[in-house]
């Protein structure tokens, strides 16, 4: 009987640390195997004296049983916990199941510039690029605005620190400053369009930015006219928007144009229409159901005498596209600030 005790106390100590069907598996040839413990026992019965025999062999089924209950019971308990263990690293990876590719995009600006560059290459226009940080003369002077004209006032800009002192170069607040140098580079005839970063020193609202894109585009040769002007205009907006877009063109002021224009795009955010509320317009066009979009006109002969251009033989137009406040219309985007935000959510427009 005391073997008895000694193999149950045995077989309690050894199952209670295993954790695996492999070390149950151990247990149970160790304990009731065909040469296991328990069948060492039942097999010395016959040894026992026959008064205890009945008593010892009651007593050793019992204890098989046991033991076997007791396997049996942690065995259900390592499987299911090996199938929990399964299932938590399916969760964690599982390479069978549908990727998604995470892939960049182009900036909305880039898009459309690289549309707007197509649209006036299959109309012969050449692209061109140009510095950020220009010259007084070329932002200014070259186009028919001295020193101290009132006319600098409505474009302040960042001025760049240079070693002399002398003639600082200043980040560009339109792309008209690359008129001067383009006029010299090809003289006429020219067709060409620039777009570019420019840089105004105002502070931001809905519709103005302090770097914001611009698109210039200039032709020049004999007989141009403004039904020139008005002719490249319409076709330019009506494959950018791929629809009829509704424009205004008003008498607009700018020293290196002679006459000058403002092309106003109705609102395509509220379609110009007054809210609810009675009020005319919204944020996006300052509640006037218009946004200033391409101001333009015929290139001043003072602008094309800088540029060294025959101004008996050629005449030409110039426009300035305001890019970023286009990207606006095309795209719905209500905040021009969104474009430099750099909050990927917010550019995530289908473009
Ligand atoms: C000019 O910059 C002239 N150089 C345009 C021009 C070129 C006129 C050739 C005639 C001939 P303006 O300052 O209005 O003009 O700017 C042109 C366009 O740029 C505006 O209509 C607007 O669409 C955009 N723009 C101007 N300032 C900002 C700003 N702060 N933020 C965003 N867009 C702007």
């Amino acid at each position: 009987m005391n073997k008895l005790h000694e193999i149950k106390d045995e077989f309690v100590l050894k199952i209670q640390p295993v954790a695996s069907s492999e070390e149950l598996d151990v247990i149970r040839v160790e304990f009731l195997g065909k040469k296991g413990k328990v069948q060492e026992l039942l097999n010395a019965l016959g040894a026992v004296p026959k008064e205890e025999r009945r008593e010892m062999g009651q007593a050793l089924n019992e204890l098989k049983n046991a033991i076997s209950s007791e396997i049996e019971e942690k065995g259900k308990r390592i499987k299911e916990a090996e199938l929990n263990a399964k299932i938590a690293m399916t969760t964690l990876y599982d390479a069978s199941l549908p990727y998604e590719a995470k892939s960049g995009s182009l900036h909305p600006i880039t898009k459309i510039i690289n549309e707007l560059e197509d649209i006036f290459a299959s109309m012969g226009f050449s692209i061109e690029d140009y510095s950020e940080a220009v010259s007084d003369f070329e932002c200014f002077t070259s186009l028919n605005i001295p020193e101290h004209h009132p006319a600098r006032d409505m474009q302040d800009t960042f001025y760049l620190e240079n070693e002399s002192g002398q003639n600082p170069k200043l980040l560009k607040t339109h792309t008209s400053a690359a008129q001067n140098a383009l006029m010299k580079k090809y003289g006429a005839p020219l067709r060409a369009i620039f777009p570019g970063r420019c840089f105004r020193n105002e502070a931001t609202d809905a519709t103005h930015e302090n770097t914001f894109f611009q698109m210039e585009g200039m032709m020049i040769d004999e007989g141009v006219s403004i039904s020139n002007l008005i002719y490249f205009m319409k076709t330019m907006l009506s494959k950018v928007f791929e629809r009829d877009v509704e424009v205004r063109l008003r008498p607009g002021y700018f020293p290196f144009v002679e006459p000058g224009f403002e092309l106003d795009i109705k609102c395509l955010i509220c379609g110009g229409q007054e809210s609810e509320s009675g009020a005319k317009g919204c944020p996006s066009c300052k509640h006037s159901g218009w946004l200033e979009l391409c101001p333009c006109g015929m290139i001043h002969p003072n602008v094309l005498k800088q540029g060294d251009i025959d101004t008996e033989k050629y005449s030409g137009f110039a426009f300035g596209l305001g890019l970023t406040r286009l990207a606006m219309m095309k795209f719905a985007v209500k905040d021009i600030r969104v474009f430099n935000g750099g909050k990927i959510e917010e550019l995530k427009i289908k473009a």
